[in-house]
């Protein structure tokens, strides 16, 4: 696989999985670039970290000061091995120089050396936070921390390097305790002088050093199908959610309509009913006798029984306009709407402003064409209402959400065939 390929199968899975970024980016290293071991050190500034990889390597390759020094990551292969010095840690400032470590710790490292000086004592807060997620990321990822006292040469004597030795083991357990000094091992080496070489505890951390190398191999694999399952695992469980808050979204949807077809039916069934009294007139419809100029200011038959009409179409359309706003529908969607608030009603959309006659009545509720209708048109209405639509929003979402998880599931099965 090349590293663009890489770079787009881990940008489908991120899109699922942001808080993975770190995670791929470890696996990008794992599964592209091939590198040796790599040994990275860690730890706060001027605690002799430079100095000490250069002890290990037999050539002062990083640059070494009494004040903050290495300010970014700096590589160096000897031997079949990576060696990576980074920026030392500030718990008071944090500064890009943080990143370049985090990078190196967390992204490049097989084997960590964390190096405290034992000038400073214990270890502060910070110092035992980290030490703590290195040991459980140990558990994790099999990647090795080695915990290096430097500077045991600015000791008074053993047994003050003793006591903080002690104390530092009870602050994390679990760590391989090494105390070193690089001025001894330098002295030792130029000077030809054996015991001194072996009192500078770099012999030693040297020997650590090489059993922990040779675990790497193993160390990473375990690593890579770690980080792999982990991943699947956590894809299918989201999978698992989003195709449940689905149907039941869908199962919503179709109750919901449901529950307003068959309501409206109800109504519908009900007004004809109470219409019926209304329309079962024998003998003449006075409300057909038009008016005359001669009782135009008159109460007639006629007109008391158009009123008689238009009163029940009112409440027929009362009747479905409760139905409606139970159901949601509470006005025409905003492309239909008018000026003239009054007739921006979705009764008014499907039935129109008044009836005044008994045929009239009869077409639009007793016809099987005109039912059809207004089912199939309240409906429309219906599906506009706002409720409807956020439902139909949400499922476009949760669709969308499968769609990328399906993807990243795709995604993560080809690093699985290349890893
Ligand atoms: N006496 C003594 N001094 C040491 C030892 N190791 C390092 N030093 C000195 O401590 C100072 C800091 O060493 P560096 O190796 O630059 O420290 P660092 O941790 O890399 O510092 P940054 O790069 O700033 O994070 C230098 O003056 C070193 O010579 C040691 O074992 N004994
Ligand atoms: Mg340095």
């Amino acid at each position: 696989m090349d590293i663009q390929t890489f770079d787009e199968v881990a940008h489908d899975i991120i899109a699922v999985l942001p808080d993975r970024v770190t995670d791929l980016a470890r696996l990008r290293r794992l599964i592209l670039s091939v590198t040796y071991p790599t040994i990275t050190v860690i730890g706060k500034y001027n605690h002799g970290k430079s100095r000490l990889l250069n002890e290990l390597i037999g050539h002062d390759i990083f640059s070494v000061a009494d004040k903050r020094e290495t300010i970014s990551l700096a590589e160096y292969i000897h031997h079949e091995v990576c060696w990576l010095d980074a920026p030392g840690l500030d718990a008071d400032v944090a500064t890009v120089d943080d990143d370049y470590a985090f990078d190196a710790v967390w992204t490049q490292a097989d084997i960590r050396l964390f190096v405290h000086s034992v000038r400073e004592g214990e270890l502060d807060a910070a110092e035992q936070q980290l030490l703590q997620q290195l040991v459980s990321d140990f558990r994790y990822s099999q990647r090795q921390t080695l915990l290096v006292l430097t500077q045991i040469d600015q000791m008074p004597d053993q047994v003050t390097l003793e006591h903080i030795k002690q104390s530092i083991a009870s602050q994390v357990s679990g760590l391989n305790i090494l105390p070193v000094s690089a001025t001894r091992h330098r002295q030792g080496v130029e000077n030809s002088k054996p015991l001194l070489v072996e009192k500078s505890g770099i012999v030693a951390l040297s020997q650590a050093l090489q059993y922990a190398i040779s675990q790497v191999p193993a160390a990473r694999q375990h690593e890579k199908s770690q980080l792999l399952a982990e991943m699947q695992q956590q894809l299918s469980q989201l999978k698992t959610e989003r195709d449940s808050l689905q149907q039941q979204l869908q199962q919503t949807q179709q109750q919901q309509r449901q529950d307003f077809d068959q309501g409206l039916v109800k109504v519908l069934d009900k007004i004809r009913e109470d219409l019926q009294p209304i329309l079962d007139i024998i003998g003449l419809d006075e409300a057909l006798v038009p008016d005359s100029f001669a009782t135009m200011y008159k109460v007639t038959a006629g007109k008391q029984q158009r009123a008689k009409v238009q009163i029940a179409y009112s409440r027929a359309c009362i009747d479905i306009n409760s139905h409606l706003i139970r159901h949601g529908v509470v006005g025409l969607p905003e492309n239909q709407q008018t000026s003239v608030k009054s007739l921006d009603t979705v009764i008014v959309a499907v039935l129109g402003i008044s009836v005044k006659f008994r045929d009239h009545l009869r077409s639009i509720f007793y016809t099987d064409i005109e039912r059809e209708r207004l089912q199939r048109e309240f409906a429309f209405y219906f599906e506009k209402s706002a409720g409807r639509q956020a439902l139909v929003k949400q499922l476009q979402q949760v669709a969308e959400q499968l769609a990328n998880i399906v993807q990243a599931q795709i995604a993560l099965k080809m690093l699985e065939e290349v890893a």
